[in-house]
C-alpha cells in the first residue's frame, strides 16, 4: 500500500464515521478511524483466507479458554499487515503523532496472567502458520482490574476497556444462542426411547463478538469469538403482571454473567457466577461449532475428523458434558456413539499442580445451576468407575481418587481425564510431575495419552514489536529469516566474540533502559540510573513465585551497605511489577512490603546510587512490552516443582535478559539451551525439595544457624520499614498460615544470595555479560509459539496430515 492509497482509505473511513476528513478529526476520532479501517482490512483478508481453505477441508481447531490476555491490537495489526511505516507517515503528514494514537489503544485484559497470555500467543502463532483456528472466550465488560498503589497498598479499579476497545469487536446479532440455567430435569422412556426435558429454567442469550487475529507475513486471519450474555427479551409475562421491576432485575442477572473477569490466578473460589460464566462459554461455543459442522458436512458423525476442541485448563471442562447433551438430547445420538465422538474431539492442557487451583464444584451448586449437565456428569462418573473396575482392575481406593465425582464435589480435572484423548503439561518437568504424582493413576492406566508441549511465546510481538531496535539490529546481522523461523536466531552465535556486536547490543539495551527510566521517573517519581543493573521480576504476585525471596535479598544487601558504607557494589535497580488477586491478603501485604522497602532504600543517602527499588503499578501486557526489553536480569525464582512453565522467562530471554532462577518449569529447558555459563542457577531441585519435606522442614532451624537472615527477617517487624509486616514474617516462621514457610524461601535464601553475588561479578565484566545476553537471544528460538502450536497441531489436534 502506498501513501496515497492509505490516505484515501482513511479519509473515506473518517467521512463515513465522522463526516470529515482525517485531518479534521480529534485524536480519539483518528484512533477510531484507523482501527475501523484495519478491522475492515482484516475482515477482507479473513474472507480470502476462508475461501482458500474451503476446497482443502482442513481440520479446524477451537481453543476454548476463559481467558485471552490480548493486550493492545493497533500496533500489532499494523505491524502484521506490514503497513506500520506507511500509516505512521500518513498520520504524521496529517498532523498527528502516531505514538499518541497508540497510547489510546487500551489493553484487552481478558485474562489474569500466563495462562491467558499463552492463549493469545497461541492464537497469534496459529494464524502465523496459516492454521485455521477459532478462540472462544467471554466478552468481559471489565477485564483484569487496574491496579493503583495508594500509600503502598494495592487498590483495584474497574477496567472499562470497551470504552475504546469496542472498536476491535464485530457484534454478530445474527448468530445468537440460548443457554439454559436451573429448572428441573425430567427423564422418561417413550416407547423404549429415552427422553429428557428441562423445565422451569432461565434462559440467557449468548451474543458473539468477533475479534480478528493477525500475524506477520501469512495468509491467515483467525478470530477470537467473545460471548456476551443478555436476557432473551423483556419478560412480557412478568411485565403484564405488573412486575416491571422484577423483569428488569432479571435482565441485570442475565447480563451480569459476562460483566467481569474473576481476578484470581492459580486459585479457585467456587462461586456460582463463575460456574455460570463457564457454562455460558461452553454451551454457546459448542452450539455454534455443531451448527457449522452440520452446515459444512451435513453430519455430526464425522465431527472428530474435522474438528479438534481444546480445553485450556479445566475452566472449559463443561464442554464435555455439554457436547454429550447436544448430541443426545438435540441430535438423537445414543450414549456410546456420543461418547465416542466426545473422546476423539477433546484434548486438555493442565497448567498447574497447585491444589488450590484445581477446580471442584459442590454437587448441589452444580445441580442447582445445570441440572441436565449434572445428570450427564453422574452418568460419566458411573461408567468411568465401572470401566476402571471391570476393564482395568483398578483397586477401589484408586478409583475413588480418579472418579469424576467424590466427596460431594464434581472434580473438573478428573472430568477432563475421563474423556480427553490427549493430555499435556506445559514444560518437560511439569509433564513429568503430572505423570509421577497428580495424574499418576491415570498414567498407569493409559500412558499413551500423555504428551508434553513446552510453552512458547509469540515472539513477533515480544521481540520484533516490543524491541524494534534489537529486532532491526538482528536483521542487519543475520537477515530477516528469523521473523518467520525463530530457529534462525542461532546464527547470532557467530558474533559471540565480536566486540563491535556486543557493543551494539549493549547500546541498544542501554537505550531501552533509558526509556524505561523515563517511564519510572514519570510514574513513580523515582530517578533510576540506566547504567545500573536492571534486575526485573514481573509476574503475578504469588507466594510460590517468591517475590519475598527477592525482597529479603534486597534487605540483606541494604544492611551490608549500611554496616560498611564504603563497600563497592554493582549499582542495581530492582524492578517489580505484579498484580495480586483482590482477596489474597498476604500477596497484597507483600506488595506493600516492596513499596516500604523501596521507600527505605530510595530515601537513604547512604545507599544512593547503589540500590534502587521500584514497584511499577498496573503490570499488564503493554507495560510488559516496555519493561522486558530493558531487563538485564530475569528473576525466575519459584520453589522447584510449582511453576508449571513460566512464559515471562522466555520473553525476557529472547530480549537478552539473563535468567537468575531455580530448576523449575521451563527454566530447566532454558538451562538446557544456554548451559551453566549463560544462566545463574540456584536453589533446591524438585527432588531436594521433596527430601526436605520428607525429613521434616523447619525454617526456624535455618534461621537459628544464620544470624544475618534472622536479622533481615527481623526488619519486617522491627518498624524500620515504617510499618510492621507481622503476617509476612509469620508466614515464614510459624504455622499461622498452615505450614511455616510453605515455599521454602528460608531454605533457598543463602544460595540465592550466593547467586546474586555471581550476577554482580558477571555484570562487572561488561563484555562477558553481553556475551551471555547474546547467547540467550540466540538460543531462545525453541521457545517460539510457532514451535509449540505446530506440536499441538501434529501430536494433539491431528491437523497436519
Ligand atoms: C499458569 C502457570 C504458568 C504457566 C501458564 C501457562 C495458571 C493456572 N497456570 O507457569 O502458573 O506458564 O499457566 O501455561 O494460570
Amino acid at each position: 500500500m502506498n501513501k496515497e492509497e492509505v490516505l484515501r482509505l482513511l479519509n473515506e473511513t473518517s467521512t463515513r464515521l465522522f463526516a470529515c476528513d482525517l485531518s479534521e478529526c480529534t485524536e480519539k476520532q483518528v484512533y477510531k478511524v484507523v482501527c475501523t479501517l484495519l478491522r475492515e482490512m482484516l475482515a477482507a483478508k479473513r474472507k480470502e483466507f476462508k475461501d482458500s481453505m474451503k476446497p482443502a477441508k482442513k481440520k479446524q481447531v477451537y481453543y476454548m479458554s476463559m481467558e485471552f490476555l490480548v493486550g493492545t491490537s493497533l500496533r500489532n495489526n499494523l505491524f502484521n499487515l506490514g503497513v506500520e511505516e506507511v500509516f505512521e507517515r500518513v498520520l504524521r503528514e496529517e498532523g498527528f503523532d502516531p505514538e499518541r494514537i497508540y497510547g489510546l489503544d487500551p489493553d484487552a485484559g481478558l485474562g489474569n496472567g500466563g495462562l491467558g497470555r499463552l492463549a493469545s500467543c497461541y492464537l497469534d502463532s496459529l494464524t502465523g502458520n496459516d492454521l485455521p483456528a477459532i478462540g472462544f472466550s467471554i466478552r468481559y465488560e471489565f477485564g483484569i482490574f487496574k491496579q493503583k498503589i495508594v500509600d503502598g497498598w494495592q487498590t483495584e479499579l474497574p477496567d472499562n476497556w470497551l470504552d475504546r476497545g469496542e472498536v476491535w469487536l464485530q457484534p454478530r446479532d445474527d448468530e445468537t444462542y440460548e443457554v439454559k440455567f436451573g429448572g428441573k430435569v425430567s427423564e422418561w422412556y417413550d416407547n423404549g426411547k429415552f427422553r429428557v426435558a428441562q423445565t422451569g429454567y432461565h434462559s440467557v442469550i449468548a451474543v458473539p463478538y468477533d475479534m480478528f487475529i493477525s500475524d506477520y507475513d501469512c495468509k491467515a486471519v483467525n478470530k477470537l469469538v467473545l460471548w456476551s450474555a443478555k436476557l432473551p427479551s423483556f419478560d412480557m409475562n412478568a411485565f403484564s403482571r405488573g412486575e416491571y421491576v422484577r423483569s428488569l432485575e432479571q435482565n441485570t442477572m442475565a447480563e451480569v454473567i459476562s460483566k467481569v473477569l474473576y481476578p484470581a490466578d492459580d486459585h479457585i473460589e467456587g462461586k456460582r457466577l463463575r460456574l455460570r460464566q463457564q457454562y455460558l462459554l461452553v454451551s454457546a461455543s459448542l452450539q455454534s461449532i455443531l451448527v457449522r459442522q452440520l452446515r459444512d458436512y451435513g453430519t455430526l458423525d464425522t465431527l472428530p475428523d474435522h474438528v479438534a476442541i481444546h480445553i485450556n485448563d479445566t475452566h472449559p471442562a463443561l464442554s464435555i458434558p455439554e457436547l454429550m447433551r447436544l448430541l443426545m438430547d438435540e441430535h438423537g445420538y445414543g450414549w456410546d456413539e456420543a461418547w465416542n465422538i466426545a473422546t476423539r474431539t477433546f484434548s486438555y492442557t493442565n497448567h498447574t499442580v497447585m491444589s488450590e487451583a484445581l477446580e471442584r464444584w459442590s454437587e448441589w451448586l452444580f445441580d442447582e445451576q445445570l441440572p441436565r449437565i449434572y445428570s450427564i456428569v453422574r452418568e460419566i462418573d458411573r461408567r468411568f468407575r465401572e470401566d476402571l473396575a471391570v476393564n482395568h482392575g483398578t483397586p477401589q481406593e484408586k478409583i475413588d481418587d480418579m472418579a469424576v465425582i467424590g466427596n460431594g464435589e464434581v472434580r473438573m480435572a478428573n472430568l477432563c481425564m475421563s474423556c480427553c484423548h490427549m493430555v499435556n503439561g506445559v514444560s518437560k518437568l511439569h509433564t513429568q510431575i503430572l505423570k509421577d504424582s497428580l495424574f499418576r493413576n491415570y498414567y498407569e492406566v493409559d500412558p499413551d495419552r500423555f504428551t508434553n508441549v513446552t510453552n512458547g511465546i509469540a515472539y513477533r510481538r515480544w521481540l520484533c514489536q516490543a524491541n524494534p531496535a534489537l529486532s532491526s539490529f538482528l536483521t542487519e546481522l543475520i537477515g530477516p529469516g528469523f521473523l518467520r523461523d525463530a530457529g534462525a536466531l542461532e546464527d547470532l552465535l557467530r558474533y559471540r566474540d565480536d566486540k563491535s556486536v556486543l557493543d551494539r547490543l549493549a547500546a541498544i539495551k542501554l537505550e531501552n533502559k533509558r526509556k524505561l527510566a523515563a517511564y519510572i521517573a514519570d510514574k513513580n517519581g523515582v530517578s533510576v540510573d540506566p547504567s545500573s543493573l536492571f534486575d526485573v521480576q514481573v509476574k503475578r504476585l504469588h507466594e510460590y513465585k517468591r517475590q519475598l525471596l527477592n525482597v529479603l535479598q534486597i534487605l540483606w544487601s541494604y544492611r551490608r551497605l549500611k554496616e560498611d558504607p564504603g563497600r563497592e557494589i554493582v549499582p542495581r535497580t530492582y524492578i517489580f511489577g505484579a498484580k495480586a488477586s483482590a482477596g489474597y491478603m498476604l500477596a497484597k501485604q507483600i506488595i506493600s512490603l516492596i513499596s516500604a522497602v523501596s521507600d527505605l532504600v530510595n530515601n537513604d543517602p547512604d545507599v544512593r546510587g547503589r540500590i534502587r527499588c521500584v514497584f511499577i503499578e498496573d503490570y499488564r501486557v503493554s507495560l510488559a512490552e516496555r519493561i522486558i526489553p530493558a531487563a538485564d536480569i530475569s528473576e525466575q525464582i519459584s520453589i522447584a516443582g510449582k511453576e508449571a512453565s513460566g512464559t515471562g522467562n522466555m520473553k525476557l530471554m529472547i530480549n537478552g535478559a539473563v535468567t537468575l532462577g531455580t530448576l523449575d518449569g521451563a527454566n530447566v529447558e532454558i538451562h538446557e539451551q544456554v548451559g551453566d555459563d549463560n544462566m545463574f542457577l540456584f536453589g533446591m531441585t524438585v527432588d531436594e525439595v521433596n527430601e526436605l519435606w520428607a525429613k521434616g522442614y523447619d525454617p526456624n532451624e535455618f534461621i537459628r544457624n544464620d544470624a544475618e537472615l534472622g536479622e533481615v527477617i527481623g526488619m519486617l517487624t522491627s518498624g524500620v520499614l515504617g510499618k510492621r509486616f507481622d503476617d509476612v514474617a509469620a508466614s515464614l516462621t510459624t504455622g499461622r498460615f498452615g505450614q511455616a514457610d510453605q515455599y521454602m524461601t528460608v531454605a533457598d535464601f543463602r544460595d540465592y544470595v550466593r547467586a546474586q553475588k555471581d550476577v554482580s561479578a558477571a555484570f562487572l565484566d561488561r563484555d562477558r555479560f553481553m556475551k551471555m545476553s547474546l547467547v540467550n537471544i540466540a538460543k531462545a528460538g525453541v521457545f517460539s509459539a510457532d514451535r509449540a502450536v505446530l506440536e499441538y497441531a501434529d501430536r494433539i489436534w491431528g491437523m497436519r496430515g
